[in-house]
This record gives structure tokens, sequence and C-alpha cells, in this order.
């Protein structure tokens, strides 16, 4: 799955080699379990993480900043019987595109949404995104931000998201299993991923320290899952939990355009039809 013919543009060291390395590891064992490639799509926002899916040999769409979420709900309503996979940013999807995550949450539509959270915009040379911490100092705040950072889990969480996880790129034999288990959820699930950028938000050694492996909780449990969630904010010192938060089963958005629940695709899409002519 490495062509080896797409150059390699991020920095050395950067977090997304290892995500890399891992979603090949990924769809690899999904093609060998009887997930044909040809059924997956991978989407990107635009960013650093957007790279990613230059460098994988499955069919991709580059949506415009923060747009990527949309894009691809509508690749899976168009047809419902891909596995479509996002990679965005978090300056991507928590900042420019947010409303898209919660509404697609709201309406528990089938997708895998990997956060690649560096924590900073880092194409742009690393401005701050909502879950940068209080002070941070980038190019567009050198004197430290005034803003406290979002929790984006705890927002999914109350949005209705049925499959949230946070993973860590240091991690990676957690990191493949978590992508394994949300692109195998039926369901909007969202890996919020700690992933290092080493030119403008250098945090390996605090998560190296702060992170623990999350086991033990009920992940049925709504508020079990939120007190975990509640654990660190983004930014104090707290222990950072890595693992899975949250995973329930209800009906998804685009079951009901598949004919196996109430309503068959193609008379909507027919008349959807009709009414732009
Ligand atoms: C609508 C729009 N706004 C802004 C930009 C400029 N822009 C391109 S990439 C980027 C930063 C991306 O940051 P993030 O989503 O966190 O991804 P990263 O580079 O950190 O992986 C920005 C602001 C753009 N291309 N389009
Ligand atoms: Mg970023």
């Amino acid at each position: 799955m490495n062509e080896g013919q797409t150059p390699i543009l991020w920095c050395p060291g950067c977090g997304n080699f290892a995500v890399l390395n891992v979603m090949r590891e990924v769809l690899t064992e999904l093609q060998a379990e009887g997930v044909p490639l040809e059924q997956v799509v991978l989407a990107a926002g635009i960013g650093q993480h957007a790279k990613i899916v230059d460098y994988l040999k499955v069919n991709s769409f580059y949506a415009l900043h923060g747009r990527a979420v949309a894009a691809a709900e509508g690749i899976k309503l168009a047809n419902p019987r891909l596995k479509v996979i996002v990679f965005v940013g978090d300056g991507d999807s928590y900042g420019e595109g947010l409303e898209h995550l919660i509404f697609a949450a709201k309406r528990n539509i089938d997708l895998t949404v990997v956060v690649h959270n560096n924590r900073v915009y880092a194409l742009t040379t690393g401005q701050y995104t909502p879950t940068s911490p209080l002070g941070y100092k980038g190019r567009s705040t050198p004197e430290g931000t005034h803003e406290h950072p979002l929790n984006p889990l705890e927002l999914l969480l109350a949005a209705g998201a049925t499959y949230l996880a946070r993973g860590y790129n240091a991690k990676t034999e957690q990191l493949k299993l978590l992508l394994k288990e949300a692109i195998l959820h039926p369901g909007f699930a969202l890996i919020d991923l700690l992933q290092v950028c080493v030119t403008f938000y250098n945090q390996y050694d605090h998560y190296n320290q702060r992170g623990y492996e999350l086991t033990g909780h009920n992940h049925a449990d709504y508020n079990e899952a939120l007190s975990k969630i509640k654990e660190w904010d983004y930014n104090s010192d707290a222990r950072i939990a890595l693992g899975k938060f949250y995973q329930v089963e209800r009906p998804t958005f685009d079951s009901f355009f598949r004919g196996d629940n109430k309503v068959d695709r193609e008379p909507v899409i027919k008349k959807l039809f009709e009414r732009m002519v």
C-alpha cells in the first residue's frame, strides 16, 4: 500500500507519519477480513493532516477547508454501501467546520472521523485553534491567547455521537485498535487523535508524562463517559485518558436511504433531481 510515488512532505518527527503507518496496517487488515478497498473512500480537509490521503492508494476526495465532513456525508448518502473515513484537522473541524461535525453526530450518520488534533493550524504555521491552551503563543497570538480551549469530546457527546475515543500518535498499537473499531462501528464515530506537531507545538514530553490508558469503565453509560471526558480540559496538567470513552448503537441516518430500514433511496434521489431540473 506504500506506493512511494508521492513524496511525503511532513517535517521530520511529525506525528502524522505514525498515523499513516497505522492506517496502512488497518486498511490491509480490513481488506484481508473482507472489506474490499474499492468500497473504502477517504475524505480530507485542508492542512498537514489532509496529505495522508495522497499517501494511501484508496479513492479519496479533498474538500474545502472545514467542509470534509459535509462532503463525506454526501458520499455516504449517494452510496451508503461505502465505508467513508474522514481525516480532518483541529482547525479544520473544531474551528471552521464545527457545525458539520455537530450535525453529523446528531443524525448519527455512519462515518469515521479522525481528527489530527495537533492543537495548531500547522499548515499555515502555527496559529491557535479551538484546542490550543490558554496563553498559547503562536503567529497570530505573540503575547498568548486569551481564550480557554474547547473540549470537543464533551461537545460531541452532547451532540449525539455514538462512538468517541482519544488516541495518541505515539501509542500506535492502541491507535490501530481504536481506528479499526471506529471504522467498523455502525454510526458516527470520532477519534480525537493527539497528533504532535513537532515544529509549532511539541507536546511529546507532556503527553508521555500525563497520558494513561483508559480501562474499566462502562462505555455504554453516558455519564461515565462524560466524567472521563471531563478529566482533562485541554488546558490543565490533569492526566490525559487515552482510549474509548463511549460506544452505543442507534439507527444511522444513512440506513433510512439504504432500503434496509424504511426508505428506498432511489425514489428519494429521483425526486431530488426532478426538483432541481
Ligand atoms: C476557507 C479557508 N480558510 C482558510 C484557509 C487557509 N488554511 C489552509 S490550511 C489551514 C490550517 C489548517 O489547520 P488544521 O485544520 O488544524 O490542519 P493541520 O495543518 O494542523 O493539520 C488554513 C487556515 C483555507 N484554505 N480555506
Ligand atoms: Mg491542526
